[in-house]
């Protein structure tokens, strides 16, 4: 048995995001984003047919939701200020009932000894935004830097820890390559000024934050999904992991941490004629303005290899023109979420973090398991027995303290998520929390025996394993 002691103050939570977990009830003026309009018009798209209208209704239950962050040893939560919420039309006038909400929410969190780690953007661009193009129009930058100054400005009395976007790659991705997000585009060039956009907004966020000479920290959270080569000695294999890790984590790694962008992006937009429209002083606030702290989300690495099959043409150039995915004959898969299980690679991104990012302040923002169907592992007392999660976390820990023994910046270790909740178009096929959420039941809570388990590693500050 070895113990896995970690530091004093190590940040021990979870998070979620705002249109996740509160849902909507008649006079919340909450105004309409691009999900609630996507299932308007494809509710089919949207497992077992539920849209994001109820959620966890934690809107209403945020109260008893916090004592039960409490009861499993949280001493920090993220979650995200709908922007939808606060601005029903994207800009314009603050809705008071949301600041009603959130200082509600805020203020309770604290009182119960929970430090409030706040989100700006996490997917949910209100509608009348996305009808003038969402990231795609300029304007977008200025809605959203009059949004995060609003919330600066509002809750910032409390809130120290401010993230500005979560996973920015993944409205680029999934908006505009994959066509998991609305509006469910293929269209590289259109993906690359999306995130530009968006890397951009970041950098007038932080800008905005520090003009206010503020106590706190602002950060970023993204998914980092270390590209592994299939052979490490074949170099074309090699260079295939380096476009992969340049298209999917170093597009915002490099401009929110150095300012820079990878020069491998930057060429292949060129040689495509894509490059972004901007302006000129741009490029200099994105240098100026970089972030004092990463979260990094981990879930699963990206396994490549060269390019070996002909290059599809039918959607206009994608980033696979430049490698294959590669199947690893070893690997370990969840099966409900169809992702990689590979422990290593929470390690491996920490030490890239210490070797190639000046040791920035980090912490691990979401880890998780989604499960379907956990009703199976009720026990006669109606706890969900989850040893599957225990071991998951368990094993993610080990490798976040060895990369911490040698000199990794982490300061905590967040899962994903606190209370069972809604999914992207996953709705609530999945399920990740250290609570389950019964929806037949009317949303009754019950902590899961992973709840309990994390409540000691948080009380002990460590593990034995
Ligand atoms: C991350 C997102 C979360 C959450 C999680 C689980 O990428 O930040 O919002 O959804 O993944 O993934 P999913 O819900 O798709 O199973």
């Amino acid at each position: 048995m070895t113990t896995y002691q970690f530091p004093e103050n190590f940040w021990w939570g979870s998070a979620a995001s705002g249109l996740q977990t509160e849902g909507t009830v008649p006079g919340d003026g909450r105004g309409k984003n691009i999900w609630d309009y996507w299932y308007e018009i494809a509710p089919e798209k949207f497992f077992n047919g539920v849209g994001p209208e109820k959620t966890s209704q934690l809107y209403t239950k945020y109260k008893e939701d916090v004592q039960l962050m409490k009861e499993t040893g949280h001493n920090s939560f993220r979650t995200s200020i709908q922007w939808s919420r606060l601005f029903p039309e994207g800009t314009g006038e603050v809705n008071q009932e949301a600041v009603a909400f959130y200082n509600d929410y805020i203020n309770e969190l604290i009182a119960n000894g929970i430090e409030p780690f706040i989100n700006l953007y996490h997917f949910d661009m209100p509608m009348p935004l996305q009808e003038n193009g969402g990231w795609l129009d300029r304007k977008t930058v200025d809605a959203y830097v009059n949004y995060a100054k609003t919330c600066f400005q509002l809750f910032g009395d409390r809130v120290k820890h401010w993230f500005t976007h979560n996973e920015p790659i993944v409205p680029v991705e999934m908006g505009y390559l994959y066509q998991q997000h609305y509006p469910a585009e293929i269209n590289l060039a259109h993906a690359v000024q999306v995130g530009f956009h968006e890397a951009l907004s970041n950098a007038l966020a932080v800008k905005a934050y520090r003009s206010l000479k503020a106590e706190g920290k602002i950060g970023i959270i993204l998914n980092l999904t270390p590209s592994y080569p299939r052979d490490e000695t074949n170099p074309a294999d090699v260079n295939a992991s380096v476009i992969a890790d340049a298209f999917f984590n170093r597009s915002f790694l490099d401009p929110a941490v150095k300012g820079t962008f990878p020069t491998e992006l930057v060429n292949i937009c060129r040689d495509l004629d894509i490059l972004p429209v901007y302006q000129e002083e741009d490029l200099a606030i994105i240098k100026a303005n970089t972030v004092d702290i990463l979260g990094v989300n981990y879930y699963q690495p990206r396994r490549v290899k060269a390019k070996e099959s002909a290059v599809d043409h039918s959607n206009g150039p994608l980033p696979e023109d430049y490698f294959d995915y590669y199947d690893w004959p070893e690997k370990r898969i969840n099966p409900y979420r169809g992702w990689e299980i590979y422990e290593k690679g929470i390690y491996d991104i920490l030490i890239n973090l210490r070797d190639n990012y000046g040791n920035i302040p980090c912490y691990i923002s979401e880890n998780g398991m989604g499960v379907e169907d956990e009703q199976r592992f009720l026990n006669s007392e109606g706890m969900i027995e989850d040893d599957y999660r225990i071991e998951f976390v368990t094993e993610h820990l080990k490798y976040v303290h060895q990369a911490m023994q040698e000199g990794a910046n982490c300061l905590g270790y967040h899962m994903w998520t606190c209370m069972d909740n809604w999914s992207w178009l996953n709705a609530y096929k999945n399920r990740y929390g250290f609570i389950s959420v019964d929806l037949v039941a009317d949303g009754k809570r019950t902590i899961k025996k992973s709840g309990y388990w994390f409540k000691q590693v948080s009380d002990r500050n460590g593990f034995e394993g």
